[in-house]
């Protein structure tokens, strides 16, 4: 959709806090809005080279560019005045980050008021719902900013999706020449293609040598896809050599292989075509979700063990009833009483992966039923624009 003179603008802005899920989340929100919405978006982000690696597109030195119809700037250290014709409709915040003060100041000045919007991480638990689109006063200046949760129901603002994902996504799981051919880019031999393919993507903390351990003595040929710089020491040991793009070793039934970092589609297509993920953080494990495949989710960890509580919030929502499942995240994520070990894990896993293929369909449908966020966050900015374009300032 191109922008009109009379679209809506809106500002993201985006801290680069660790990895690559900061921006992935954001560039992929700031993409939907443009295209599927035809709103004019500045993404404000103050890591170029993070950027580039889910990008290639992207300009790592570029004060300003616009990269597929979005205008991205770099956000270093701009903390001087701002004039109000400077600020956009709508002013979203990810994860809290703070936002230039000349900037806030700018919004106060106009007239209506923006409509500001603090994006929250993705979590489970209950009491989002309570909290999605809550108002929070400024202590100075007269705004409000609203909080805006993802979630997984529908009393909170759903989970990025674009409008052709379902679309692409089923014509690329029912076309067997074009996962053939994807793959092969990657040198996957047509044994490896027709082998149990899993994706790896988790923190360096996961048990990753005794799951490859339990692969290896297994009795299914597994090839296992490792994006370069995932899991680097257990990689690194089993194919006894570095753990660059295109290493592989084979060992019992096991055959690791080290992919390069790819651009965001090739990462959903890398979903698509394997028959199991393990994913992690926050980004990579819904667009799992999407890929309607069994996968393993890996948390990003917090403090006093924070994120036992959202594991265990999400697996009673999509694991309940599946034990092996449960069990096994649990122990991926460390989070078990002690039980439980790959060995035994994933056998028990694997059984009823049936199952869990059943239960990935089902759930995907129910998350769609939720409405996509983009589209959710749309509604409600507007919603709160005609209020505040009521107000007298
Ligand atoms: O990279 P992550 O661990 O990111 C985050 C951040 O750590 C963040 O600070 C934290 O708040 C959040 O997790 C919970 O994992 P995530 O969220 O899955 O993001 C990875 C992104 O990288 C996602 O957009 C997919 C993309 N990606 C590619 O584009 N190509 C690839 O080859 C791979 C492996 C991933």
């Amino acid at each position: 959709m191109s922008v009109n003179q009379h679209s809506l603008s809106l500002a993201l802005f985006c801290k680069v806090v660790d990895n690559y899920g900061d921006i992935g989340i954001c560039w992929r929100l700031a993409r939907q809005l443009h295209h599927e919405h035809g709103v004019a978006v500045t993404l404000w982000v103050d890591d170029l080279r993070i950027f580039h690696r889910i990008c290639p597109e992207v300009a790592i030195d570029a004060d300003v560019q616009r990269v597929a119809g979005v205008t991205v700037r770099h956000w270093h250290d701009q903390e001087g005045a701002f004039a109000p014709d400077e600020v956009a409709d709508i002013v979203i915040e990810f994860f809290g980050c703070d936002i230039p003060p000349g900037y806030i100041e700018a919004m106060a000045q106009c007239e209506p008021r923006p409509v500001w919007l603090n994006f929250e991480g993705l979590t489970a638990e209950e009491w989002v719902e309570g909290c999605h689109t809550l108002p929070s006063m400024h202590p100075r200046l007269p705004l409000t900013k609203h909080f805006f949760f993802p979630g997984f129901t529908a009393k909170t603002g759903g989970l990025l999706r674009e409008a052709a994902l379902e679309a692409q996504r089923d014509a690329f799981q029912a076309d067997d020449a074009a996962q053939a051919d994807f793959l092969s880019r990657f040198g996957l031999t047509p044994e490896q293609i027709a082998s149990f393919k899993v994706s790896l993507f988790c923190y360096a903390h996961a048990p990753v040598e005794e799951l490859f351990a339990a692969w290896q003595q297994g009795t299914q040929a597994i090839t296992c896809l490792v994006p370069e710089g995932v899991a680097a020491q257990a990689v690194q040991d089993f194919v006894q050599g570095p753990a660059a793009a295109g290493a592989v070793a084979t060992r019992g039934a096991l055959t690791l292989r080290v992919l390069p970092f790819v651009a965001q589609p090739d990462y959903d297509r890398l979903l698509w075509a394997c028959d199991f993920n393990f994913v992690r953080g926050e980004d990579s494990f819904v667009r799992a979700q999407w890929a309607r495949r069994p996968f393993v989710w890996h948390i990003y960890p917090q403090d006093e063990n924070l994120h036992h509580k959202k594991l265990r919030a999400f697996l009673q929502r999509y694991a309940n009833g599946i034990d092996a499942l449960a069990a096994f995240s649990l122990f991926w994520n460390a989070a078990g009483d002690g039980a439980g070990s790959a060995r035994q894990g994933w056998p028990a896993l694997q059984s009823m992966l049936p199952t869990i293929a059943e239960r990935a369909k089902e759930w995907q449908a129910q998350m769609a039923e939720n409405g996509d966020l983009a589209s959710n966050l749309l509604r409600f900015a507007r919603s709160i624009r005609s209020e505040n374009g009521k107000k007298p300032v």
